[in-house]
């Protein structure tokens, strides 16, 4: 009999590709599809994890490069892990490094070993391999723990993605056989290869040998700056081949359009820092499209940020009011704007999940792109 993992999917519904399951982890279970917000530096910015649970969020990301530069994952292991530490008694999926140590450009080096780097925070040197990737992750304590990977930009070519993809997945079984926790915190392995379907075969049929080792596979390497085509067509080619019987988990994309191409397309969860980023400087997303709170079309508008919105700050705010506090650059507008922006991904998943279990996800869809097109806010 093959082992059981700790983190395990039941498909419940599917509507052409599109998905309706659970994913059962260590710290309870999620509905998916789902939006997972970030908290890079173990905090959602400026919510509280009771606000996040209020909200409806499910499962929250933490970063191992942030927290291993700053307290360390040694200091959050003292406090019995990133749960404990942050008090967020639900599930948390760490990403590996990979991406953000790559975004750093000129600051970092890649060799087979891994990766040497300067920190953005005082430029001292570092170095993260899979290896340390694993043991960073393993201390931090997270549900879901995402293989280390190389992330190349989003348009390059066939000659440099072969060599790339080939590194990552040794570095993959390097990360499988490092991980001292497999029977409390789930592997993900990350599928790259760009915009060609061939070098998606080729890393998925390289990752999968692995497969027995896996909870679930990432899309990565999309939404760095290829075009919005070509992210969906890779999208529809390889998300359909992932094992069905594992969450499909696709990185760092979360504007509204975006999701819900991926979710049609099989996707379960996705990630963004795109809604507490744009939040906190005074951009909200609203039914028809996005807001700018600060124009001063708003100053006396008594309206919610969004009409039809039922959350906490729809309910007791308006956009006069939280146009004053950007104005006053008080810390309010942006801790409101945040909850506001995350409670609509969240929600514009969990409607499309029910929408799934109903038979109408095409309807769901395109009622929601009509309106938020429209741009009448
Ligand atoms: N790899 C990792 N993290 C990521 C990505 C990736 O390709 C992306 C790409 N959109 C976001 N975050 N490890
Ligand atoms: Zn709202």
């Amino acid at each position: 009999m093959e082992k059981k993992l700790p983190v395990e999917y039941e498909l419940l519904k599917k509507d052409g590709k599109a998905r309706a399951g659970v994913i059962t982890t260590p710290h309870g279970k999620i509905e998916t599809p789902v939006f997972m917000p970030v908290g890079t530096q173990a905090t959602v910015k400026s919510m509280t994890p009771e606000e996040l649970e209020e909200m409806g969020a499910e499962i929250i990301l933490g970063n191992t490069y942030h927290l291993y530069l700053r307290p360390t994952d040694e200091l959050v292991a003292k406090f019995g892990g990133l749960h404990k530490f942050m008090n967020w008694k639900h599930p948390i999926l760490t990403d590996s490094g990979g991406f953000q140590v790559f975004s750093l450009g000129d600051l970092r080096k890649i060799k087979e070993e891994g990766v040497h780097f300067r920190s953005h925070i005082d430029g001292s040197k570092h170095f993260i391999s899979p290896e340390k990737s694993i043991n960073i992750q393993n201390n931090l304590g997270s549900d879901i723990v995402m293989l280390f990977d190389e992330c190349p930009p989003g348009l390059s070519s066939r000659e440099y993605l072969i060599p790339s993809i080939e590194r990552t997945t040794r570095w993959a079984r390097r990360c499988v056989e490092a991980h001292k926790r497999p029977n409390e915190q789930g592997l993900f392995a990350i599928v790259q290869g760009g915009i060609y379907e061939d070098l998606r075969d080729k890393s998925y049929n390289e990752l999968k040998e692995m497969d027995e080792y896996f909870s679930g596979y990432a899309v990565g390497g999309l939404a760095v700056g290829e075009p919005r085509e070509d992210m969906y067509r890779i999208l529809d080619y390889i998300v359909e081949k992932l094992p069905s019987n594992k969450p499909r988990y696709l990185m760092g994309v979360g504007e509204p359009v975006d999701m819900l191409e991926a979710v049609e397309s099989g996707i379960d969860m996705m990630d963004c820092v795109q809604p507490t980023r744009i939040g906190r400087h005074g951009t909200v997303f609203t039914k028809y499209g996005r807001l700018v709170i600060k124009n001063a079309s708003y100053a006396e508008d008594d309206r919610p940020l969004d009409e039809g919105c039922q959350c906490y700050v729809c309910r007791n705010y308006t956009r006069g009011y939280i146009r004053h506090l950007f104005k006053t650059e008080e810390i309010l507008g942006a801790r409101l704007a945040t909850y506001h922006n995350l409670y609509f991904l969240l929600k514009l998943m969990k409607d499309a999940r029910k929408a799934i279990l109903e038979d109408r996800f095409i309807e769901y869809k395109e009622e929601f792109l009509k309106n938020y097109s429209m741009g009448k806010s």
